[in-house]
């Protein structure tokens, strides 16, 4: 289940130095370093005690615009459980108290398996502010009808920029962290793994397949001419994913989103043991019953009713509100609802 001590190395040198983030511009160009020691704290977007998140936006000192510094605890790696991880001479145990059997205890392992993965958005945008907020969340019924009329010409004129996208597929950027490229430019495709994922810890996998043909904005988009693409994906992803991380294709949720973040078409690959943000129902299609629906009709997601959430701080929200499709809760009913 593990990788190799040499891969696990590299992964751990940047984290010793994690306080210092290289930003590169939307060319991949460097220009400045970012250290959380000049990061001043604005406000708390978001906070889960479940997933051991939280979502901060502020500014770091001497730079225009604001940041978001998203902090994720790590999950435990089954090669961190021995005398040189946990239970090595270097940590501290603080004793809080002993009761008869029960100990309760805090403990202090070494700073090379104690890191925290940390996601930096600067300059962050208000979509990103929006995208990473704790806000209501409601489900609309999209027919195609309303896919033409309301959803794509808003993803048309507003959506997140693709330029890591394309950095990725023109190899300017993490091409070190690449585990497939098929070169192909109609049914190739690149996997890496997710910006959520350390790509070292097995129990949290997650990689991204980026499709190199452009212009396949999601779901929506599939037909039967898209087949042998979506095909390709399911089999050589999960052919790479055991060769490299000794995971069986049994063992993945394979799936896109609707909506997704970025249109540009993309397949996610998680451990079907993590539960990665936006596995759930109402957002994640098993690219198994996707190849299946387009292979029983051929243009199946040109004629089906899909559910998607939108968030009240989305742009779209105002849309579909405005349309009748969605009504915003106020204020004073949420206060009773959670009383
Ligand atoms: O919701 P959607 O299907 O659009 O998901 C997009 C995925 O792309 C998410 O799981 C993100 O974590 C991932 N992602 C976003 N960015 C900006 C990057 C990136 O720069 N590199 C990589 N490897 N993944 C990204």
């Amino acid at each position: 289940m593990s990788d190799s001590n040499s891969q696990n190395d590299e992964f751990l040198e940047p984290k010793r130095k994690e306080c210092k983030i290289e930003h590169k511009d939307e060319n991949g160009v460097s220009d400045s370093q970012l250290e959380l020691k000049d990061f001043v704290l604005e406000k708390i977007l978001n906070s889960s005690t479940n997933r051991k998140t939280v979502c901060v936006l502020g500014k770091f000192k001497d730079k225009s615009g604001v940041a978001i510094v998203f902090l994720e605890k790590n999950a435990f790696r089954e090669e961190d459980l021995d005398n040189k991880g946990y239970f090595s001479v270097n940590t501290e145990l603080k004793k809080f108290f002993q009761n008869d059997i029960y100990g309760n205890f805090e403990c202090f392992p070494p700073a090379s398996i104690n890191g925290v993965k940390t996601t930096i958005i600067y300059p962050a945008t208000d979509k990103h502010i929006a995208k990473f907020s704790q806000q209501q969340v409601h489900i609309v019924l999209e027919t195609p009808e309303l896919y033409d009329k309301l959803t794509l010409p808003h993803l048309e004129k507003e959506q997140f920029n693709l330029q890591w996208v394309y950095n990725i597929l023109e190899g300017t950027s993490e091409q070190d962290r690449i585990v497939h490229d098929n070169k192909c430019e109609r049914e190739g495709f690149v996997l890496l793994p997710d910006l959520k994922w350390d790509g070292v810890t097995t129990e949290t996998l997650y990689l991204l397949a980026i499709v190199r043909q452009r212009g396949i904005k999601s779901l929506r988009d599939l037909d039967e001419t898209h087949l042998p693409l979506l095909r390709r994906i399911r089999d050589e992803g999960k052919k790479k994913i055991l060769e490299k991380y000794n995971v069986a294709g049994s063992q993945l949720r394979i799936y896109l989103h609707y909506q997704p973040s970025f249109y540009h078409l993309h397949v996610h690959f998680t451990y079907l043991k993590h539960e990665a943000p936006g596995i759930y129902a109402e957002k994640s299609h098993l690219l198994d019953t996707v190849i299946d629906n387009i292979e029983m009709i051929g243009d199946y997601y040109k004629k089906a009713t899909l559910p998607f959430t939108i968030r009240e701080m989305d742009n779209i929200f105002n849309i579909y509100e405005t349309n009748g499709h969605v009504q915003r809760i106020k204020q004073e009913n949420i206060e009773l609802i959670d009383k």
